[in-house]
């Protein structure tokens, strides 16, 4: 495996083994929303050249208005990934696809970051074992159980939790 592979796998690993939506906040927090806060939103806010579009964000760091704006861009590249266009947020973003405001992600690690975020949200949408309950739902990401049985509910799937009955004694003891 090639060396800049492995911290991505690594990566990916982390966010399959913690759920979903903690790890894509942070990943957000941390490498997305500067971009957003610091370049789009000059023109994707209220009042602002893309105030028509489907991303205007709110302005300010706030945890809310941190939230707000996860959830706006989360959703947007969700419905993309459905429709087939993964990265048009990103295409947009580097003035592809016609973009009103041309190239506002000159910066190779600017591209990177929201490439990571897209990958990030395409897995927690997608359905690694194939059993009908995408990962971001799923309570055991790696192995198919579409009923979702988890007898002490502590979210960990019985099919792949140790103590399943939750008595602090493994299965096998
Ligand atoms: C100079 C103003 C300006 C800036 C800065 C800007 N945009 Fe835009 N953006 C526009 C305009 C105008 C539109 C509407 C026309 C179009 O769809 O391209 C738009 C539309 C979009 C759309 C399509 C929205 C929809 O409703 O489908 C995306 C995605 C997008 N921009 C991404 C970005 C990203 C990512 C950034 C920051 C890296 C950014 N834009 C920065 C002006 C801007
Ligand atoms: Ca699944
Ligand atoms: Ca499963
Ligand atoms: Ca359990």
């Amino acid at each position: 495996m090639s060396r800049r592979l492995l911290p991505l796998l690594l990566f990916f690993t982390t966010l399959s083994a913690f759920g979903d939506d903690a790890a894509l906040f942070t990943l957000y927090k941390t490498r997305v929303a500067p971009i957003i806060q610091g370049t789009c939103i000059g023109c994707h806010v209220s009042g602002g050249a893309a105030s028509s579009t489907r991303l205007v964000y709110a302005s300010g760091s706030s945890t809310s208005v941190q939230e707000a704006n996860f959830r706006l861009v989360r959703s947007y590249i969700e419905v993309n990934i459905k429709n087939g266009s993964q990265y048009t947020f990103l295409n947009k973003g580097q003035g592809q696809q016609g973009h009103g405001g041309r190239n506002q992600l000159p910066r190779a690690e600017d591209v990177q970051a929201v490439t990571d975020f897209i990958d990030a949200i395409a897995l927690s949408v997608s359905d690694g074992d194939e059993d009908g309950v995408t990962n971001d739902l799923d309570n055991c990401q790696d192995v198919a159980n579409a009923n979702q049985a988890d007898l002490d509910q502590d979210g960990k799937g019985d099919v792949c939790d140790a103590d399943i009955d939750g008595d602090e004694v493994s299965n096998d003891g």
